[in-house]
């Protein structure tokens, strides 16, 4: 036990004043027919959680983490292991993520990275087995090597490509061994710094050759679960090609590969795209898209991800809001992809920053769920497009006018009368009530 000052959270209720326990989150609670754990799919990240050292491009790490011998070896790895689902469980979070490099060290050949790979796996494996826990996805990190620097799959040479597709390859044998639920493709370096220097086309053909490629490899192991792109405007490039969700889809559309990839939102990457999480998750599940997202929220002060954990319940109502309207996560879930800040040093730090979290989406569901109970706020939505339920909106929907006809009718009417008010502020008032 590392941790043994520490009991698992329970849930306490709203009233209660105890930092480690929740007050929202009530994992057997029902809302709109599922329980809370059902609907959040809750999700501890490996990158930062136990990766995270507090360092920046200003200074190094100042994180206290007692179980680090400081070194990159396999130990370590293993010992990490044991720390990572003692957090996991009293956390009861029933899921974790992870980069192959952030659970196994780099070794000096693709060979003994592979075997550094597969046996820390073999523990995750074990470790999943003996606490329920369960992998919601892994991703094979393909940026943080030097050979990354002109990216993975869009690389300029065809060497590093092929580096990726091994490292693909093993990761998504790892992912399946562990009955991992999806497979995520985060492409941090896949993009430009610069047109003078970029054929973007062929970065672009080779990108779309690289999926093919692993939903091909996918189907032949058998791993069924499906595809996330994870989408971001930039950073580390100036320009990444997966810049928001309505960019990934014109991507997978134009390339054929809409039936294998969903996409997993990110709040942080949704801001820097210039949009809300709101818009990114609507505009993903209207066209049968959402994956599963990376729960954290930005500083709008600051340009850049700075993955903090989200409080804020105007932002959890949002996306809960946004989820259930589209049916819910399905294989994906609430993956906090977020870190504890550099002065939060200390270990216990990382449980007050996940019950947070977890507090603030339960409570969002929460409100979520009432205000949809009411139905105010969709019958207004409805009742503000009623003119195309008429004659004439529904001949349009369905194909069945043309232009002549419009103008002829135009013609004969006149002038298109305002008919209703947007009520923005009536309706932020209403969103109000709920919180
Ligand atoms: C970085 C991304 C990354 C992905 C996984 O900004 O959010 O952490 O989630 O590669
Ligand atoms: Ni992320
Ligand atoms: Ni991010």
């Amino acid at each position: 036990m590392y941790f043994p000052e520490i009991n698992r959270i329970e849930y306490e209720g709203p009233q209660s004043k105890n930092p480690l326990a929740f007050r929202w989150y009530n994992p057997d609670e029902m809302v709109e027919g599922k329980s809370m754990r059902d609907h959040m799919r809750f999700s501890v990240v490996y990158w930062h959680t136990m990766r995270g050292d507090g360092s920046d491009p200003f200074g190094v790490g100042t994180a206290v983490r007692p179980w680090e011998d400081g070194t990159d070896s396999v130990d370590n790895a293993l010992r990490r292991v044991e720390v990572a689902f003692e957090i996991f469980e009293k956390l009861q979070a029933p899921f974790y993520a992870f980069h192959d490099r952030d659970v196994a060290p780099e070794g000096s050949s693709l060979a003994e990275s592979h075997a550094n790979f597969e046996r820390v796996a073999k523990s995750l494996k074990e470790h999943q087995q003996k606490t329920g826990i369960q992998l919601l996805w892994g991703t094979a990190n393909l940026f943080s090597n030097p050979r990354y620097m002109h990216g993975a799959a869009t690389s300029c040479n065809v060497d590093v490509f092929a580096y990726a597709a091994a490292q693909v390859k093993k990761c998504l044998e790892v992912t399946k061994e562990l009955g991992g639920q999806n497979y995520v493709f985060w492409g941090g370096r896949e993009g430009y710094q610069n047109l003078y220097n970029t054929d973007m086309q062929r970065e672009l053909d080779h990108l779309a050759r690289f999926f093919h490629m692993a939903v091909d490899y996918a189907k032949q192991i058998g791993f069924s679960g499906p595809f996330l792109i994870e989408p971001k405007p930039k950073e580390p490039t100036k320009h990444q090609y997966d810049s928001d969700a309505a960019a990934c889809l014109n991507f997978l559309r134009a390339y054929d590969l809409m039936p294998y990839f969903k996409l997993n939102l990110e709040t942080n990457h949704a801001t820097l795209a210039g949009h809300t999480m709101m818009h990114e998750l609507d505009y993903a599940g209207h066209q049968g898209a959402l994956g599963s997202i990376d729960a954290n929220t930005g500083d709008l002060l600051l340009g850049w991800d700075t993955d903090q954990f989200p409080t804020d319940y105007y932002l959890t109502t949002q996306c809960m809001l946004a989820i259930l309207k589209h049916g819910g996560l399905g294989s994906g879930g609430v993956n906090f992809d977020a870190k504890v800040r550099r002065e939060s040093f200390e270990p216990i730090d990382l449980f007050h920053a996940h019950i947070g979290g977890m507090d603030a989406f339960a409570r969002g569901l929460k409100i979520a769920a009432a205000i949809r109970a009411d139905g105010e706020l969709s019958s207004f939505v409805q009742q503000r497009y009623s003119s195309w339920d008429g004659e004439l909106g529904q001949k349009i929907e369905s194909g069945q006018s043309s232009l002549a006809e419009l103008e002829a009718y135009m013609m004969q009417k006149g002038e298109a009368q305002p008919n209703t008010s947007g009520r923005q502020e009536m309706l932020e008032n209403l969103i109000n009530r709920y919180l």
